[in-house]
């Protein structure tokens, strides 16, 4: 390649990639009345600027070969800060390594495009290997946290195991999402993921959605999602936690459940979306579900909406990890809109848009899971009845 067509090809890559930024995202069909998908994943790892997939200087790359692959971009912390759509996304690498990128977009739906740099998180352990999964919380305090997955090997695995590891929650936070703090990582008695900040205080403390787990996969006897009361972010330590959401036999969140993104609070409590794991024969299915609980005391459930909010749909169900939806994002504006933001088999970023009043009256509408086939037909042949009865009048 002569310099004159690496520049061309240069300028080609940037132009294909500005195009594929830009292309407008479309609405799907409303198939349940309750969110709609849109149809095109809005971030990917094809969302890598160019300049951080390529070296760009002719005299190095005189071929252009791509010097850093991007695989994956999803399970992103969301926040509406000045107006902004921001997403920290976990970015992953050729390599395996996950990493955090702000993402930005002029409105929620489409055109998201990483900040030039990834996120400075400040290296604090030597032995932390891998970080994942931000939950972004504008806390009453004044600062905006994030609390991650920071991930060790097991410094108790047998020689030649190199799989088994260590899940902590590792704590950061920031006021412009451009310099971060970072703090003392959660001090637990079991491992964790998917610790969730609660956006007030309560009693004068911080409360945090915890999930205990036994092992790096296993929940074990970790019963569900916690919840802990604590004096500090400055040396979180949780003394005592609480399951206030278990997992439950033969439910979609039998194997593992976690808490997604912060709730939301609406007058008629705070809406909470959650992940919920079950085995099958495929493997595991992780699912996004949703339930709610009091204003005045978030700890205390009072709706759970039966089943799956989302399951993985088409191409949804395909990734690097198959079978997977997750969700540790979602924004809610000023117009009472619900930008759910969602990641599809660990490999890309979807949007599903809802409102405060179809998220409040499906959950509080929805019936529970009963647990029990007869339930589920009992409830299924009331709804006829009364339907039936409407219909022939
Ligand atoms: O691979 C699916 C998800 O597995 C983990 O979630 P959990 O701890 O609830 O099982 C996380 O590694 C998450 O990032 C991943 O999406």
């Amino acid at each position: 390649m002569t310099n004159v067509q690496f520049d061309e090809k240069v300028k080609q890559l940037f132009a294909e990639h500005d195009k594929f930024i830009m292309r407008k995202n479309v609405a799907c069909e409303d198939k349940n009345g309750i969110y709609v998908r849109y149809q095109y994943p809005i971030l990917t790892g094809e969302h890598a600027p160019v300049f951080w997939r390529y070296d760009l200087d002719y005299k190095t790359n005189p071929l252009l070969l791509q010097r850093i692959g991007v695989s994956c971009a999803f399970n992103s912390g969301a926040i509406l800060l000045d107006g902004r759509y921001l997403l920290v996304v976990r970015v992953e690498g050729w390599d395996r390594k996950s990493f955090f990128a702000v993402a930005e977009s002029p409105n929620g739906i489409d055109q998201w495009r990483f900040w030039d740099y990834p996120v400075d998180l400040p290296d604090t352990d030597k032995e932390e290997t891998n970080v994942y999964d931000m939950r972004l919380v504008k806390h009453e305090d004044g600062w905006i946290y994030g609390i991650f997955c920071s991930e060790r090997k097991d410094p108790n695995a047998p020689a030649g195991d190199l799989s088994s590891a260590v899940a902590k929650a590792g704590i950061v936070r920031t006021k412009d999402l451009k310099k971060w703090e970072r703090l003392p990582d959660l001090k637990t008695k079991s491992q964790q993921r998917n610790v969730v900040l609660h956006p007030e205080f309560i009693n004068g403390k911080y409360a945090l959605y915890t999930r205990p787990q036994d092992g790096f996969i296993d929940a074990g006897s970790g019963g569900g999602i916690g919840w802990a009361l604590i004096d500090s972010m400055e040396n979180a330590v949780v003394k005592e936690e609480t399951i206030i959401e278990p997992r439950v036999y033969h439910t979609i969140k039998e194997v593992k459940n976690g808490e997604g993104p912060a709730p939301i609070k609406t007058s008629k409590g705070w809406l909470h979306l959650a992940h919920g794991v079950r085995g099958c024969a495929a493997g595991l299915r992780y699912v996004l579900y949703m339930y709610m609980t009091d204003l005045k005391e978030p700890w205390k459930v009072i709706a759970t909406p039966g089943g799956h909010f989302m399951a993985p749909e088409g191409e949804e169900r395909v990734g690097d990890v198959s079978n997977v939806l997750f969700s540790n994002g979602w924004i809610s504006n000023e117009k009472g809109e619900v930008y759910i933001y969602y990641a599809s088999s660990d490999t890309r970023m979807h949007v599903a848009v809802s409102t405060i009043d179809k998220l409040v009256d499906y959950c509080l509408n929805t019936p529970a899971d009963g647990y029990r086939t007869h339930s589920s037909v009992a409830t299924l042949k009331k709804l006829i009845e009364k339907n039936l009865s409407i219909i022939k009048k």
